[in-house]
């Protein structure tokens, strides 16, 4: 039996995008075994300093915390987190994202409570939901009712409870098994991003969408779901005056239903490895999304020329797995946006998301759980915004639309889950838990070499050598229902 989940997409369009000044200051949050075995954090440290941030690595030496696992943990560092977090902009997580290991745990939140435990389907269930936002959002008590399970919609919230608001834009890079060589490879790269001159970094002003299918007429209710619609929201509004962006269109060009989107390039594996290895600031992707891989959906024939798919005559060829990854060239880092199910999931090892950051990407954005969508309309490009859910559309969106104006994507993130999702439904706080950053979250599509503060000037006083100078915290300036999107599980 095969497992698959799909994603309905809708959208509008209203970007309330508030400028607003970051501080260049970030908490590293890591463990003391990281700390003290891995051989590029502190020159990853020393390169943001010299980009003039204010850098705190924490481990259990400040967080305390020493023996625990799992929600006892995660509980001592965020109560630590709420006594620092006000010097803060940014916060970098380096650990075991594992509930039941040590190392920096994701809560475990209940936002589907309501929801059955198990459906045969499609429609939610009341999955578990792992998520980083607690330590983002720091104000509420996040287990308002006090029964023991973390966000629960409707019982968690409302004074003094979950607010969604994040005191710090935060991001993960999971380790493993204290496999320090791996971490060192994802901060190898990170570091190469960022030292890229100004005048290499032109390849990331080309976008990848390559699009499958998530269902054809006869499988859903829905018809033919072609992911791709997503990406031509984006290509047909805000970045239609973008000249200077190219746009890889990679849409399903096999089987008897192709996209319904004109294309570039056929989608498959090949030609995707060969797009990314030239390098792109992100890959925009839609499919059928797993924790380890992503699948496209081919109509093969119409054996009984019913002119509806059915089981027996759809096939589903692997678009990328997480062991292509090591075929990227990985000489033109960019960022990976899966508005999709599980591409997020990291809690096990020989994940996407962890494979990509050793190789080809320094930040993704996806889902822990199976994603639904939002209400959006994506097929009207003049409509407005539909701000009354929260989706897996509404996350990739907002985050490419940051990415590609320079702006911080991980900012863009928690932005959205304020500015979108009116509703407040079990549904629209799923995909807010559910969506989380991987990667230093202070990058951006613009960061290059040019990004290192100048010495201070001599000032041809002898003794101006001899003191010690503050790294500098100059502010920044910053930049946000028929269909549905985000995924539903749906049992073949
Ligand atoms: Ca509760
Ligand atoms: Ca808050
Ligand atoms: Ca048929």
């Amino acid at each position: 039996m095969v497992k698959i989940f799909m994603v309905v997409l809708v959208l509008a369009a209203v970007f309330a995008v508030e400028a607003e000044d970051l501080k260049k200051s970030m908490i590293i949050l890591t463990t003391r075994e990281i700390k003290a075995d891995s051989a590029r954090l502190a020159e990853f440290i020393d390169e943001k300093e010299s980009r003039g941030f204010d850098v705190l690595l924490a481990t259990e030496n400040e967080f305390g915390g020493d023996g625990l696992i799992g929600i006892e943990k995660a509980l001592k560092i965020r109560e630590w987190l709420k006594t620092i977090y006000k010097d803060y902009s940014f916060l970098l997580i380096i650990g075991d994202p594992a509930s039941d290991r040590s190392g920096v745990p994701m809560f475990v939140t209940r936002p589907l409570h309501e929801y059955p435990e198990e459906t045969n389907n499609g429609t939610p269930e009341n999955v578990p939901v792992e998520t980083d936002m607690l330590y983002a959002d720091l104000t509420g008590n996040w287990d308002l009712n006090n029964n023991s399970v973390y966000g629960e919609t409707g019982l968690d919230d409302g004074d003094g409870g979950i607010d969604f608001k994040a005191e710090l834009i935060t991001g993960r890079i999971p380790v493993y098994d204290n496999d320090v060589a791996d971490l060192d490879k994802i901060l190898a790269l990170t570091i190469k991003y960022m030292n890229m001159e100004k005048t290499g970094i032109s390849y990331r002003k080309r976008i990848i969408f390559p699009a499958g299918f998530y269902f054809f007429r006869g499988l859903s209710m829905t018809g033919d779901w072609d992911s791709a619609g997503l990406g031509e929201w984006a290509a047909n509004t805000f970045l239609k005056d973008k000249d200077d962006i190219e746009i890889i269109r990679m849409y399903e060009a096999e089987g008897m239903q192709k996209s319904l989107y004109e294309s570039n390039i056929a989608l498959n594996k090949e030609n995707l490895i060969n797009e990314w290895s030239k390098g792109t600031g992100a890959v925009f992707w839609g499919g059928h999304t797993f924790y380890n891989r992503i699948l496209r959906l081919v109509w093969d024939e119409d054996a009984n020329s019913d002119d509806k798919a059915s089981m027996s005559e759809i096939s589903m060829p692997e678009l990328f797995n997480q062991s292509d990854s090591g075929s990227l060239s990985g000489e033109f880092p960019g960022f990976l946006i899966s508005p999709n199910c599980d591409a997020g999931v990291v809690k096990e090892k020989g994940n996407l998301t962890h494979s990509l950051l050793k190789t080809a990407v320094v930040g993704v954005m996806a889902a822990t759980a199976p994603s639904t969508p939002s209400f959006m309309e994506w097929d009207c490009y003049e409509c407005e915004f539909d701000k009354q859910g929260f989706g897996s559309d509404t996350a990739g969106i907002f985050t490419l639309k940051a990415l590609f104006e320079g702006n911080y994507p991980a900012k863009a993130l928690f932005d959205a889950k304020l500015d979108y999702g009116t509703d407040n439904s079990a549904l629209t706080y799923a995909n807010r838990m559910m969506f989380n950053w991987c990667g230093d979250p202070s990058l951006t599509i613009n960061s290059s070499a040019d990004d290192i503060e100048a010495e201070e000037p001599d000032d041809n006083e002898p003794d101006a050598d001899i003191i010690d100078e503050e790294p500098g915290t100059d502010d920044q300036d910053d930049e946000n229902n028929g269909k549905g999107s985000g995924c539903s599980a749906t049992v073949f």
